[in-house]
């Protein structure tokens, strides 16, 4: 049976979701983050070497890295509900969102945090108003700037249809779903996103998402 291996509060939700909408039985392996570093146990590390989640093992393959398990599984499993057929013409948007969710949405939303967690890291006293003031100047020069260019993009790019490919969900909705609840979360711009947040709200209200949390377990960005 297809193995998901799932660390607690992860881009690995994704990938329950997918499955429970493509309705392919699966179990799950869960992982827990380590409260201080946030990082993954090493036992994630005997699956795939970087030891990130998500990861499957499906009919002795592993595959890791979440926009190669969503094309993954439409490939295996899909027959043109959730995704575009190869060779039609909406198959090339359905790729341009997979790569973009993790290739151009998530490193802004990544520094955002990185940044925030500078800003409040312990640290010895006299370094706080230093550390302080280079968390905020990344942040105003750089990280919210690209932040706002991106998530206006993707307002807009949503205003259409309410879907990123056509006019019916599908697994690129799912791919997205992670940095655009993230947006919601930390970008401190989400009232400007009226699309985004409408989005985020429809994709919730799915049972097959629903299903997925209650397998996955809690999940804070959702
Ligand atoms: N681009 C990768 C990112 C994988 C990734 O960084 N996953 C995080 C969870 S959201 C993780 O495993 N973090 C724990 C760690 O780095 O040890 C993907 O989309 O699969």
């Amino acid at each position: 049976m297809l193995t998901v291996h799932h660390l607690n509060n992860s881009r690995s939700q994704r990938v329950l979701w997918l499955l429970e909408e493509l309705e392919v039985p699966y179990e799950i392996r869960k992982y827990q983050r380590d409260p201080s570093t946030m990082l993954a146990p090493p036992e994630l590390r005997a699956i795939h070497p970087l030891g990130k989640s998500p990861v499957i093992e499906d009919e002795g393959r592993v595959v890791a890295e979440s926009g190669a398990i969503v094309e993954y599984l439409v490939d295996h499993y899909d027959t043109g509900r959730l995704a575009p057929l190869p060779g039609m013409p909406e198959r090339l948007r359905f790729t341009y969102w997979l790569h973009y969710a993790e290739g151009s949405a998530m490193p802004p939303l990544l520094l955002k945090l990185v940044a925030a967690r500078i800003a409040s890291a312990p640290m010895p006293f006299f370094a706080k108003p230093v550390a302080r003031k280079i968390a905020g100047k990344l942040q105003s020069t750089f990280v919210d700037p690209q932040l706002a260019l991106h998530l206006r993009y993707v307002d807009t790019e949503l205003a259409a249809t309410g879907w990123f490919v056509g006019t019916e969900f599908s697994a690129a909705d799912i791919q997205m779903s992670f940095p655009m609840e993230a947006a919601m979360a930390r970008s401190g711009i989400a009232d400007k996103l009226p699309n985004i947040a409408a989005f985020v709200k429809r994709i919730q209200q799915r049972p097959a998402y629903k299903r997925a949390l209650e397998r996955g377990g809690p999940y804070t960005l959702g």
